[in-house]
């Protein structure tokens, strides 16, 4: 793809742009940035920047700009119904994703990871099986390193790809695609659930034959679609046996692929919980189809530990254990978090995204003995669930964790595993996981 005196408008100032304006620019490419934060807010960004003779247009986006471009590259944080770019679109305008751009200039091959959840922990640690079985590789995407940084000398690259990354995509082509599992999200960004599906699905729409397409067979919404991919399919399974795919049985992992079989015994693996047999079973599929050693994988796999924010231990305070999930942001991950523990006390709540709390019904029914609730969801969530159990409101994170330490008896397990987003009262999850940290180190020990 030609850069050089081309007129490309860079829409978003955040990490994904900066990113983009780097690469453009630094290939001849006549940038225009524009982001609706103004030059205070940017200021950072202007200093990094500076230099690079790109032009700014901040606290606002100029029609001109879209309308003048050959080429709009959009950041993953804007909504994808932004009038400017429908009026772009209207006006012939080209508008690519920022993993769309990318894909054009990487020539390894590309394994690319979604799904609701898991996306993260499965693309980390895939990551580290290429590293393991000797490949110079690229990790990156949603996960935090824009695909536009990657190594162009890397033998291999691993990106997360978020439903928002695939909205401007038109020839990105993984070599292997894997979908996780799906379950409702970001509904304040969909029209609807399908409108989101659809995004998903995107990954596996420049695939060919000639390609992978690696898909949770235990998911019926993920699996109803294996048939009309142009991949080739590659299940994986907790439940049932394949003559092709890989599957888990008698704690024993089973890769089968062209007649040839390995095998990989689950005992002494430091992830846990039946989610992560999902993930690494993923994780193995995308890599040993790319030719990783199973060997080399194994003894990857089983060092492999979990990553911060899921799922995690904090401390035992008066026999009741803490654990922080803050990056449970949705129901399907707290669906995973509540089937790990009995006799619960749950910290829930936060940004609500808009989508319905009634997947947790059951369990917070047979599982949660005190939920608290935070944040702005609180109101929504009290009514789909609070009839469910012992519920009450914090005002604070502090505030729920006193909360929880007071109601909890010795041999329950408080967890924080919020369902929702934490802008509401954080930063970040990690702001959030601080928080909370925080507050439960602050516990009297009894
Ligand atoms: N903006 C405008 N005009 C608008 C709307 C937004 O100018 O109309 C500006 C904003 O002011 C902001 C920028 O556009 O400066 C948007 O930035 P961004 O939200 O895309 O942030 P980045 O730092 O570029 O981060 C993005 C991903 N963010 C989102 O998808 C919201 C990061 O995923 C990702 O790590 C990063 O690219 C690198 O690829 C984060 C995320 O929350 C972790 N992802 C969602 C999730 O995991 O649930 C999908
Ligand atoms: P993502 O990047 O998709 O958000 P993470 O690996 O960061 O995924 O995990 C996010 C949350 O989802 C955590 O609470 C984690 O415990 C949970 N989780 C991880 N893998 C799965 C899975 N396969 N199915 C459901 N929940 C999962």
């Amino acid at each position: 793809m030609e850069l050089i005196g081309k007129k490309i408008l860079v829409m978003g100032l955040a990490r994904t742009g900066v990113a983009c304006c780097r690469f453009l620019a630094g290939r001849g490419a006549s940038v225009t940035a524009t982001d609706m934060r103004d030059e205070a807010a940017l200021g950072k960004v202007l200093q990094e920047l500076s230099g690079s003779g790109i032009r700014f247009v901040l606290g606002r986006h100029d029609e001109a700009d879209f309308l003048g471009s050959d080429l709009i590259v959009v950041s993953p944080g804007v909504p994808m119904d932004h009038p400017l770019l429908a009026r772009a679109t209207g006006a012939g305008r080209e508008i690519v994703s920022e993993i769309e751009l990318a894909s054009r200039f990487i020539e390894a091959p590309l394994v690319a990871i979604t799904g609701t959840n898991g996306k993260t922990t499965t693309t980390t640690l895939c990551g580290e099986i290429f590293k393991a079985s000797g490949f110079t590789t690229y990790v990156g995407g949603n996960i935090g390193d824009p695909l536009i940084e990657a190594d162009l000398q890397a033998k291999a690259v691993v990106v997360e790809i978020s439903s928002f990354q695939m909205e401007w995509i038109n020839s990105f082509r993984p070599k292997v695609a894997a979908l996780l599992n799906i379950s409702e999200d970001h509904l304040d960004r969909y029209a609807t659930y399908q409108d989101y599906i659809n995004a998903k699905l995107r990954i596996f729409e420049n695939q060919t034959a000639d390609d992978f397409a690696v898909l949770n067979m235990d998911d019926p919404l993920v699996w109803q679609y294996a048939e009309s991919l142009k991949a080739r399919v590659f299940p994986f399974s907790r439940k049932h046996e394949l003559p092709e795919g890989i599957y888990c049985l008698d704690r024993e992992i089973i890769y089968r692929h062209n007649g040839k079989e390995s095998r990989f015994p689950t005992a002494g693996f430091k992830l846990q919980g039946v989610h992560n047999l999902e993930n690494i079973m993923a994780a193995l599929a995308c890599a040993l189809l790319l030719g990783c050693d199973a060997e080399k994988s194994l003894a990857c796999v089983r060092d492999f530990g979990a990553l911060h924010h899921r799922m995690e231990f904090v401390r035992e305070v008066g026999g009741v254990g803490y654990y922080e999930d803050s990056k449970a942001t949705n129901v399907g991950s707290v669906v995973k978090a509540l089937e790990s523990f009995e006799s619960i006390t749950l910290i829930a709540g936060g940004k609500d995204k808009g989508g319905s709390y009634a997947p947790l019904a059951v369990l917070v029914g047979e599982r949660v003995r005190h939920l608290v609730l935070i944040g702005e969801a609180a109101e929504r969530m009290n009514d789909e669930l609070g009839s469910l159990t012992d519920t009450r409101k914090a005002t604070s994170m502090e505030d729920a964790v006193r909360l929880a330490a007071e109601l909890t008896e010795a041999g329950g397990t408080v967890l924080m595993s919020p369902a929702c987003s934490s802008f509401d009262m954080f930063r970040d999850y990690e702001h959030r996981a601080k928080a909370f940290i925080a507050a439960v180190q602050a516990l009297p020990s009894c």
